[in-house]
């Protein structure tokens, strides 16, 4: 039995792939691994599956399915295209079951099974290996957990879901040997190697100083922000917003082993959605474990709520240095429409919390949602207003509100026709490229934290009111876009630079 497993994405972390491949391993299982990154999308100048119709690509795929019997793709939204045209084309050249897993087969699995044959809802690693063991035995499956098919009729049926996995500690660590793992790089499928590893691991932001390694360490969240695929996971899951930890000693762990075969990771990334909603004596366990036995700087998330004191200093003594905090609206009308609770006040105490320990987290990042079609300049205004009053320096966050399948958000603008019943548009679109206007420049400029007077006569009344206006609003526009086509070739000679480091040959 032979598994291919893709990752489409313009990353090569996919833990979720990684740790369905380790726990196949674990179970006996052959995998072979191939990831497609594209680090034109991941550096946000450009919209999703621009890869697509690459003939070369299929064949060169299809050489490395060519014994598989089973091919796993995981599938966010903005994957999709991709992985419709990848399954699409492999089902002529292979024979093996196309299985999808991943948000996007959770929240929209009937259209899914257009180009898949199976899908997983929800978590992967008991229903791959029990698929797997069906398989190999020649036994019928299709009544595996979270697993959904069409029946002889074209019907399609979604078997009920195995229990979230709760021990998580008992999980095997995402695969990262990458024995016959592979990678597109310079428009070939190639074997991936250490030095291959370390160039796509390496961090754009200037925070870190090479390679970089991702973590869970939790799965959940005890928010149900509209916009949020965790408010999807909690309508499958009812027990989701509860959060699964593993214990400090099983995160240091796995980053010690991936270490062993990536001796060059030099910053950690807590990738937890909020990873400082864990309570403080477990912040502590970690903080002194971490110091102890990994020292590497690391970045975490965080929101208003959760960024306290005590918890950050415990942190920063461990390598904290990087904090990202999700604010994304000052306006009270759009905080109620996404269901985030925290009030300006809150923000602002967290900003400053965070702002105390600047020696050892000099700059961190503050999330936004702009391009919001509900709010008016009002709402813009008083988020313009909450953003001027953060403790400098700091770096913003743009994303674009993109309305995503599942979702609160995207049900209620389809029932109130702000976007259409059949709407797509997070499909291909890239969150972090967003509208060319007044609005966006303010923040921008807040963002760079240019000369203070300057942000703060940008943050008037009467100047916004101004700017907003049409030719004003379009010529601050075309002066974003200079600025963020000033930033992508800083980003493109950063690249350069990492490929001579890492590759040691010019792009
Ligand atoms: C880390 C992360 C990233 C990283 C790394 C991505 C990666 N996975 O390689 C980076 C920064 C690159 C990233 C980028 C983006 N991300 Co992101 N990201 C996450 C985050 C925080 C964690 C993902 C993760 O590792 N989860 C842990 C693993 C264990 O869970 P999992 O991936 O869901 O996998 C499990 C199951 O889904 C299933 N499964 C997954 N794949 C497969 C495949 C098969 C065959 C099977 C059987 C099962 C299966 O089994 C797994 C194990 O149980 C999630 C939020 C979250 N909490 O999940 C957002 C999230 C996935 N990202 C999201 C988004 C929107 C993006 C971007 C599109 C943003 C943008 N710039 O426009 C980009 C897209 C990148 C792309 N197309 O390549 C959204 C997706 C929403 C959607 N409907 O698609 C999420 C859910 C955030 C959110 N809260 O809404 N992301
Ligand atoms: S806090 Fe973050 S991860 Fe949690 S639901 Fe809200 S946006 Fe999603």
């Amino acid at each position: 039995m032979r598994v291919v497993l893709i990752s489409p994405y313009s990353g090569i972390e996919a833990a979720g792939l990684r740790s369905l491949s380790a726990c196949l391993k674990k179970a006996g299982f052959a995998t072979r691994m191939v990831f497609l990154p594209d680090f034109l999308e991941a550096m946000a100048t450009k919209h999703y599956n621009a890869r697509l119709s690459r003939p070369e690509l299929i064949e060169q795929l299809a050489a490395l399915c060519h014994d598989a019997d089973l091919i796993g793709i995981t599938v966010m939204t903005p994957s999709f295209e991709l992985a419709s045209w990848l399954s699409d084309a492999l089902h002529i050249v292979s024979k093996a079951q196309i299985l999808w897993g991943g948000i996007h087969p959770t929240v929209s699995p009937e259209e899914c099974l257009e180009h898949a044959d199976l899908v997983c809802v929800g978590e992967g690693e008991r229903m791959v290996v029990e698929l797997c063991q069906r398989m190999a035995d020649g036994a019928a499956y299709t009544d595996v957990g979270n697993l959904g098919y069409r029946d002889a009729q074209g019907a399609v049926v979604l078997n009920a879901l195995y229990p979230l996995e709760h021990d998580l500690d008992q999980l095997p660590f995402p695969d990262f040997d990458y024995t016959d793992h592979y990678v597109l790089h310079d428009d070939k499928i190639v074997p991936f190697t250490e030095a291959l590893m370390h160039y796509y691991l390496t961090d754009l932001g200037s925070w870190a100083d090479g390679p970089v390694y991702g973590v869970m360490t939790t799965r959940g969240c005890p928010y149900t922000c509209s916009y949020c695929a965790n408010n999807a996971y909690t309508a499958i899951y009812p027990g989701w917003s509860h959060i699964r930890r593993r214990s400090p000693a099983n995160v240091i762990a796995e980053i010690q082993s991936v270490r062993t075969r990536l001796p060059r990771i030099s910053a950690v990334i807590l990738r937890d959605d909020t990873f400082l909603a864990n309570a403080r004596d477990y912040i502590a366990e970690f903080s002194q474990l971490y110091k102890q036995e990994v020292a590497l700087p690391f970045r975490a998330y965080t929101t208003a709520q959760t960024a306290d004191s005590a918890k950050l200093e415990m942190l920063a003594d461990a390598g904290l240095c990087y904090v990202i905090m999700g604010i994304q609206s000052g306006a009270q009308r759009t905080k109620k429409a996404y269901q985030r609770r925290a009030s300006n006040q809150q923000i602002l105490d967290a900003a400053r919390a965070i702002h105390t320990l600047r020696a050892q987290i000099p700059r961190p990042t503050y999330d936004l949602i702009t391009d919001n079609p509900y709010e008016n300049d009002d709402d813009r205004f008083e988020t313009l207003q909450l953003v001027n009053a953060l403790p400098a320096p700091y770096r913003l966050s743009l994303y674009a509100l993109t309305f995503y399948p599942g979702t609160d958000l995207a049900r209620t603008a389809k029932a109130q026709g702000m976007i259409p019943t059949d709407d797509r548009s997070a499909y291909r679109r890239n969150f972090q490229i967003y509208r060319l206007d007044y609005y966006n420049l303010a923040l921008f400029c807040h963002s760079l934290n240019l000369f203070k007077p300057l942000l703060d006569l940008m943050a008037t009344k009467a100047i916004f009111r101004l700017c907003r206006h049409k030719p004003l609003d379009w010529l601050s526009g075309q002066a974003l876009a200079l600025i963020l086509a000033l930033r992508k070739r800083k980003n493109v000679n950063l690249f350069a630079k990492r490929r001579l480091d890492w590759l040691g040959s010019a792009q």
